[in-house]
């Protein structure tokens, strides 16, 4: 990681370090059973899987409080899970049913859930980042110390949204963390063809922002301080940052495409797949934590038992009604005059 942020000093209490291998499981586990649903065919659309990114996603959310914000983008599922939604309303959206966080009418590329401040994904690449871009105004607007995450892929470095957020995060002091989630692929293109510098963290200097990049992505640790401190920065008042944070994904691009193999050489994989967040930081929780491996594995039962919940109400929940379909499409809030 660069220097440049370093404004805070990680000191978390062994809960919490067992509320992030707890936020990793869900979003394994969710996504596997995702996955099961689409192979047999009993999920509509297709589903893009944070499987093997579980440590950026929890790392990151793990700094925010519950008043914060944060938005994401296609790859939808693990954002609102690691911000600490219940699972059984995104479950039921991705079967497209009335009980989901969108009444079944977003689907697996926009969950969301404004009880714990995810303010919304969106399948068009780059679409969210002017909306953490103007919720962090909101909060600057109110004067209050709530903080922005903005989560975008490598895929979205180039889309002039995110260079006019940053540019006015920049000269309105926003308090808002851009994080590139640098899985090194767009679909099949890498993200070395594709971008200018080599590191995408180099950007944030064009913006008069710190910039850092967090090497290794598939450690939760790793990820959490640097984040924190880009948070720390924000709420402070001092602006914007950018996080670029390593990491990759386990599975397709989205669930059901047929580029396996052609794109990315076996021993990449294999050499990702070797350091799975999940599985490592289950060991740091038992050789540097003290915490004992029947708790570990009651751990990982329990968020089972949570999953399985979830697919049960979403199975049990009825489809929206056709009447419904125009409603909700557009909000019905007046801004109050006091703002
Ligand atoms: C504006 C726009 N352009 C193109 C697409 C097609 N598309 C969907 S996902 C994607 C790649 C996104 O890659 P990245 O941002 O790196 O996210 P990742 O899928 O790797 O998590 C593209 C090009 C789109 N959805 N929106
Ligand atoms: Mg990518």
């Amino acid at each position: 990681m660069s220097e440049g942020l370093r404004m805070h000093e990680d000191d978390l209490s062994v809960d919490a370090l067992l509320e992030m291998q707890r936020r990793m499981l869900r979003i394994r586990m969710f996504d596997e059973a995702v996955r099961r649903f689409v192979k047999r065919g009993e999920l509509p659309g297709s589903a893009h899987l944070s499987l093997g990114q579980e440590a950026e996603v929890v790392g990151s959310c793990c700094t925010l409080r519950d008043d914060d914000w944060m938005t994401g983008n296609h790859r939808s599922h693990g954002h609102p899970i690691g911000k600490g939604a219940p699972l059984g309303p995104l479950m039921a959206e991705i079967f497209g049913k009335r009980t989901g966080v969108c009444k079944g009418k977003g689907g697996s590329m926009h969950l969301a859930d404004f009880r714990v401040g995810s303010l919304g994904e969106s399948g068009v690449v780059g679409s969210a980042v002017p909306v953490a871009t103007g919720a962090a105004f909101s909060a600057r607007v109110r004067g209050t110390d709530q903080v922005a995450l903005c989560f975008f892929g490598d895929g979205a470095v180039n889309q002039g949204a995110l260079h006019e957020s940053m540019n006015l995060a920049s000269i309105w002091t926003l308090p808002v963390i851009y994080l590139c989630e640098n899985n090194q692929y767009a679909v099949t293109t890498p993200a070395r063809e594709a971008t200018s510098v080599p590191n995408i963290a180099d950007r944030a200097v064009a913006y008069s922002m710190p910039g850092a990049t967090v090497e290794d992505g598939q450690d939760v640790m790793a990820v959490h301080a640097a984040v924190a401190d880009a948070v720390a920065r924000a709420r402070a008042g001092l602006g914007p940052s950018l996080v670029e944070v390593r990491t990759y994904r386990f599975s397709e691009h989205s669930e059901g495409l047929r580029h396996a193999g052609v794109y990315r050489p076996a021993d990449e994989i294999q050499a990702w797949l070797s350091r799975d967040p999940v599985v490592r930081f289950r060991a740091v929780l038992s050789r540097e934590h003290g915490v004992d491996e029947d708790a570990l594995d009651t751990l990982e039962a329990e968020v089972r038992a949570e999953v399985d919940e979830a697919v049960r109400f979403a199975r049990d929940s009825e489809f929206p009604d056709p009447q419904d379909a125009f409603a909700d499409l557009y909000t019905t809030r007046t801004v109050p005059a006091s703002w």
